[in-house]
């Protein structure tokens, strides 16, 4: 593996245990709901990741399939983490299970057909890469049109809803070009740079993540959703004619 690749995953690492320290500081801090937040699930995103960049800078990346080269950690990083991204989202919006299962099912589907167009060839290559591409499709349509109407009944999440929702729907649309044109696509990129950038990308798609819930972790306090139920309702007095 070249010294770049070796470099770059390892700054990928480094990266993401300081993902892991922002989540601790999420995690401890007693002025915000942790239980309520749900953020004891987000650890696994920077965790994980560290964990499998740590072993791909060791070397071990690809398990060979075929004449095909396979980054296994890679696709079994995403297939734990990614899930779990999204599902986050699901909850901040406050969807129902129904909701949050099924884009983390489309997730886990888009990463494993993917996984599986890498180890393909000719037509059946493209025709998994447009079945992934379908459910990528499909987990943008519940961010950007199911999740908004369950997010419009919690006001307090809205700030918090909004950057999840373009940081994971801006950001990834950056993979499936990335594999495009790496060399188990049009080959028209090589694998150095195709390492490098997905380095990248899974950094800033993981630590980020983590640091705005960080910021955002007050809204999930019991406190501002009373006062917003009580501004709501008519009854309370004046605090309903202030709500509008
Ligand atoms: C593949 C190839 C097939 C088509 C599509 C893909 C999308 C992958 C995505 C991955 C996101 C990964 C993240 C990792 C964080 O560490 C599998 C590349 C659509 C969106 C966010």
């Amino acid at each position: 593996m070249s010294t770049a690749i070796t470099v770059t995953y390892l700054i990928s690492f480094v990266f993401l245990v300081l993902g892991i320290g922002v989540w601790y500081k999420l995690y401890t801090d007693d002025s915000a709901n942790r239980e309520r937040g749900q953020f004891k699930y987000l650890l696994i995103v920077p965790a994980f990741a560290a964990l499998s960049y740590a072993i791909m800078a060791t070397g071990f990346t690809t398990v060979t399939v075929g004449e095909t080269d396979v980054y296994v950690f890679r696709y079994i990083d995403w297939l734990v983490t990614t899930p779990i991204l999204v599902a986050y989202i699901g909850w901040v919006a406050g969807a129902p299970k129904k909701w949050i299962y099924g884009v983390a099912g489309a997730d886990a589907m888009m990463i494993l057909v993917g996984g599986v167009a890498v180890a393909l060839t000719g037509i059946p290559k493209w025709v998994a890469f447009t079945v992934s591409a379908g459910f990528h499709l499909s987990l943008l349509y519940v961010l950007y049109v199911v999740f908004p109407k369950y997010a419009a009944e919690y006001p307090e999440r809205n700030r918090l809803f909004k950057i999840l929702q373009n940081h994971v729907g801006l950001l990834w649309l950056a993979y499936p070009l990335v594999w495009l044109l790496s060399p188990v696509g049009i080959d028209s990129m090589g694998v150095v740079g195709t390492a490098m950038i997905i380095a990248y990308l899974d950094a800033i798609a993981k630590t980020p993540y983590v640091y705005f819930v960080y910021r955002e972790r007050h809204c999930f306090d019991e406190s501002r959703t009373a006062a917003r139920a009580a501004a709501e309702d008519p009854t309370s007095g004046s605090a309903g004619v202030a709500a509008d």
